[in-house]
C-alpha cells in the first residue's frame, strides 16, 4: 500500500490522523500541491480527480475518498474500532462525519478557496446535477444523473 499524501490538506489529515489512532503505518509520498504536482499527468492518471489523499493498493488499485480510504483500513483492522461497534454508535459516527463535511468543512474551503488562495479561482466548481426518475422502472428513488457540469465559481476568471 501506498499513502499519496498532502501535508497541507484536510482530507489527508483526516486520513493520517485516522491511521495514527489505529497504530498503523503506511508508505506514503507527498505531493506538493503549490508546485501542481497533483496536476501532472502522471498523478492524474492514478486520480483523475487530481486530489489527495490517494491510497494505492498494492495490485494498483485506487482508492481516492477520504472516508472511504478509513472506511477500507478499518475493515481490514477493526480493532481499535473507530466506526462504531453497533448501529447506534455507526450511525452516530456517520452523522458527525457528515455534519464536519457539509456543516464545516465545506464552507471553509470554499471561503479559503475564493479569498485566501487565488491559484484555485479558476478551479473553484460549483457543481449543476440533474436528476430525472428512471423512465425504465418509473422508480423516483433511481434516479439517474442527466448532466454533470463543473462551472468556475461566480466572478471567476474563465
Ligand atoms: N472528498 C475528497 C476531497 C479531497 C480533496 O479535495 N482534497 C484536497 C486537499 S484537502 C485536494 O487534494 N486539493 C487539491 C486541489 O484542489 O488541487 C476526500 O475526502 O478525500
Amino acid at each position: 500500500m501506498k499513502l499519496y499524501d498532502l501535508k497541507a490538506g484536510m482530507n489527508p489529515r483526516r486520513v493520517r490522523i485516522y491511521l495514527a489512532e489505529k497504530g498503523i503505518e503506511v508508505p506514503s509520498e507527498a505531493v506538493d500541491m503549490m508546485k501542481g504536482e497533483n496536476r501532472t499527468p502522471e498523478f492524474l492518471r492514478i486520480n483523475p480527480l487530481g486530489t489527495l489523499p490517494v491510497l494505492e493498493l498494492d495490485d494498483g488499485t485506487v482508492l481516492t475518498e477520504s472516508v472511504a480510504i478509513c472506511r477500507y483500513v478499518e475493515a481490514l483492522k477493526p480493532e481499535p474500532n473507530l466506526f462504531g461497534r453497533d448501529p447506534l454508535e455507526q450511525a452516530r459516527v456517520e452523522m458527525w462525519n457528515r455534519r464536519a463535511e457539509i456543516e464545516l468543512m465545506r464552507p471553509l474551503v470554499e471561503q479559503f478557496r475564493q479569498q485566501v488562495l487565488p491559484m484555485f479561482t479558476t478551479r473553484n466548481v460549483v457543481s449543476t446535477t440533474t436528476c430525472i426518475p428512471n423512465q425504465e422502472s418509473g422508480s423516483l428513488i433511481d434516479l439517474k444523473f442527466d448532466s454533470f457540469t463543473a462551472l468556475p465559481a461566480a466572478g471567476a476568471a474563465r
